[in-house]
């Protein structure tokens, strides 16, 4: 054995890419994980000698299927289902479902990648996965969405279970898609079990697992502010996307005193300058979650401008919060809110941030925590959820907010120890990658080559 066995990042990647050719996302999500974690483990003989890295970037299994159903008209549709179970050291896999038309492996190979840091991040025993099909639930009836959950989890069903695999919602994938899918894993193995998280409260859910990582978001943001001496108050932000954690993002950034000045979707977004109230949130949950309609509408109904085709990042703000879609702050944007004024950005979306825009934010020093770290709020209460569920009893919504609360706050405390430079800035981006590394990493070690 060469004792002196090293990799360089060209190296590393060369190889990730010939493995994985014609897969940006993944390889994007890899790269910027191996550009903290080569050198960290360069002196750390025993991580280097286990191949940790390039074991932790093969996935366990991808599962591949053919999902059939039959839409309103009479027509047979067929579409594309995945699971990739990416890593399983510190816990069965974990990790969220997405239906969207251009949903693709590559997208889902960074995301149970990167998931799988978040979840060591947590500090809750939970590996990594992620899962979803190439279906668009907006155009569709509810009755074409419960036929196809239903379709799609009797094949998903033959690969999760309540110690093995759970999954939960993530894009196009909400409280709708998780009560159809749990009912008929139900049906399937005739058993009642926290196999999928974000479940409604009357059948085994959690409280504020809604919530969670939107409020997770914001709370890791007020603990970076408090490390620099600042708070939320009377601070202007920029919040994109109008699903499930933007909502929720803009809710305890109101809450904490912030001004929200854009919500956005897949079409555009709105700039309300004097600020997003409750009341108007409020419209904008109804909007999206009940009536499934469009944030345009929120323009003639607030007589606020819609920008067609536009993402928020030109609006001048203090803070940032992606909330929508992977790769959605080009390096242009990412120089444009600095430009602009912007101190701060935390991620709710998974890598919203090309790579040249993170180094942008890193090389002016400005405030910037990354997915895995700022948005894990989400699957730490899927955690609790599972916690719960397991103990057949349920947590009031205060204890819950109170764990995710105290969650957030030590996962903030793990990329402080791993991320100070010299000058004392908080590198954010290497404190969670190394943080979330090591667990998994001493687990793999521990438990010799598998
Ligand atoms: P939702 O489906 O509830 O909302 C997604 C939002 O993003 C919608 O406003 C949607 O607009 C917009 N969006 C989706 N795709 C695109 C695109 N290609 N371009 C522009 N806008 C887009 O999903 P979530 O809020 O749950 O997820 C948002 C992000 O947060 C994702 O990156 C997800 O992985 C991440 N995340 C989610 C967690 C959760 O618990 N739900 C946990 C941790 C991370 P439109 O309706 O027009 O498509
Ligand atoms: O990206 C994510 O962390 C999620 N979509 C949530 C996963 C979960 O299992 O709650």
């Amino acid at each position: 054995m060469k004792e002196n066995r090293r990799c360089s990042l060209n190296q590393f990647m060369e190889g990730l890419i010939r493995r994985n050719p014609h897969e940006p996302e993944f390889q994007q999500a890899v790269d910027e994980v191996a550009a903290d974690i080569l050198p960290f483990i360069d002196d750390k003989y025993e991580y280097r000698k286990a191949m940790v890295l390039e074991r932790l970037t093969e996935a366990d299994r991808v599962i591949v299927f053919r999902v059939t159903w039959v839409d309103d008209e009479g027509y047979v549709r067929a579409n594309r289902g995945y699971r990739v179970q990416q890593n399983n050291s510190i816990g069965p896999y974990k990790g969220g479902i997405r239906f969207h038309r251009n949903l693709t492996l590559d997208t889902l190979k960074f995301l149970a990648f990167e998931q799988t840091l978040k979840n060591s991040l947590t500090g809750l025993p939970m590996g990594g996965a992620k899962g979803g099909a190439n279906f668009n639930p907006k155009d569709k009836s509810d009755d074409e969405v419960l036929r196809f959950c239903q379709s799609f989890m009797i094949e998903l069903s033959r690969h999760i279970g309540p110690n093995v695999d759970i999954p939960a919602g993530d894009i196009g994938v909400g409280a709708r898609e998780i009560s159809y899918m749990f009912a008929q894993y139900k049906r399937i193995n005739n058993e009642f079990s926290g196999v999928i998280t974000g479940k409604g409260i009357s059948f085994g859910g959690s409280m504020i697992r809604t919530e969670a990582t939107g409020y997770g978001c914001v709370y890791f943001m007020e603990d970076m502010l408090k490390e620099n001496g600042s708070s939320f108050e009377g601070k202007t932000a920029l919040v994109s996307g109008a699903g499930n954690v933007a909502q929720f993002t803009a809710e305890k950034i109101i809450e904490l005193g912030g001004k929200v000045l854009t919500l956005s979707d897949s079409s555009g977004f709105i700039h309300d300058s004097e600020g997003i109230t409750k009341e108007k949130l409020d419209y904008v949950k109804d909007l999206k979650n009940v009536r499934r309609g469009r944030i345009a509408e929120y323009a003639d109904e607030f007589d606020v401008t819609f920008y067609e085709g536009k993402k928020p990042w030109d609006i001048p703000a203090e803070l940032a919060f992606p909330c929508a879609t992977q790769n959605e702050i080009s390096a242009g944007d990412a120089r444009k809110l600095i430009e602009n004024g912007c101190i701060a950005v935390a991620e709710g979306a998974n890598m919203p941030t090309v790579k040249e825009g993170v180094d942008l934010f890193i090389g002016e020093k400005i405030l910037y925590a990354p997915s895995k770290a700022a948005n894990a709020g989400g699957v730490a209460v899927s955690g609790l959820e599972m916690t719960q569920n397991s103990m057949r009893m349920s947590w009031s919504r205060e204890e819950l907010d109170n764990h995710l609360r105290v969650i957030m706050r030590d996962i903030h405390a793990k990329c402080v120890d791993y991320g100070r430079e010299k000058d004392g800035y908080i590198n954010y981006r290497k404190g969670a990658n190394i943080a979330g590394f090591l667990k998994v990493a001493d687990a793999m070690v521990a438990c010799g080559p598998t």
